[in-house]
């Protein structure tokens, strides 16, 4: 049976946003079927700042639960507790402490340095922030050596991490194979093949709440 359409979830988004990518790519695993709306960061609309005073995306509003998930690790826990694919490990690998530690390095160390490294800094910090992310980034080149995932089998960790690293590989097309990273190459690579980042990845217009809503439906 069909959700009627006010009952969908509903996610507040922004394409390249590596945190809502994360969260459409596990909506997408998940297959849930939702309303989507594309806010514009830079003139967002009133009733989204009504929903989520926070003002960032995602945002997922869940009628049927009355929940607002306002961060994008949840909305990924949130889908992927609900449906996953058969092959994947189960959401809880990345309350793992290596899986955790992991994923807070990328947030604290890397997150930084890519910021850096995109939008400028003093030459002595443009420096440190390369070493950072190199560093980073070897640690999964040696994770990912050989296969598609960072654990032994796909999981949530891989959709939480590959958006914030791909940010990396397409400022500079040629920072990967510059620093020898042929196998993180190859892991992004695998994941914004796969159908679903090629679902998701893909332009919508601004929400406009007198339009009709955009449904999103996964089969
Ligand atoms: N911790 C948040 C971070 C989300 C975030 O910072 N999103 C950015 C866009 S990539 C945003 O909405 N920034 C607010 C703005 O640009 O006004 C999450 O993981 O959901």
């Amino acid at each position: 049976m069909t959700n009627p359409i006010e009952n969908l979830p509903i996610l507040y988004s922004f394409k390249r946003c590596p945190y809502a990518i994360r969260a459409r790519m596990a909506l997408g695993y998940a297959k849930i079927n939702h309303i989507h709306r594309e806010i514009d960061l830079k003139n967002k609309h009133p009733d989204f700042l009504i929903t989520s005073p926070k003002g960032t995306v995602p945002v997922l509003v869940d009628p049927e639960q009355q929940q607002v998930i306002d961060e994008s690790v949840d909305i990924v826990r949130y889908a992927l507790t609900k449906h996953q694919p058969k092959d994947w490990l189960p959401v809880s690998v990345v309350d793992q402490i290596q899986n955790a530690k992991l994923f807070n390095d990328m947030m604290q160390t890397f997150v930084p340095a890519v910021r850096k490294i995109k939008y400028g800094a003093t030459q002595d910090e443009e420096h440190e922030a390369v070493e950072t992310a190199r560093r980073f980034l070897n640690t999964i080149e040696s994770r990912v050596a050989g296969k598609q995932h960072l654990l032994d089998a796909p999981s949530a960790l891989d959709i939480l991490c590959f958006p914030n690293i791909r940010q990396l590989a397409i400022h500079d097309g040629s920072w990967l194979s510059h620093h020898d990273l042929k196998h993180v190459e190859n892991w992004i690579d695998f994941w914004c093949k796969s159908n679903v980042f090629e679902t998701i990845f893909v332009n919508q217009p601004t929400w406009n709440p007198e339009l009709d809503p955009i449904v999103i439906k996964h089969k």
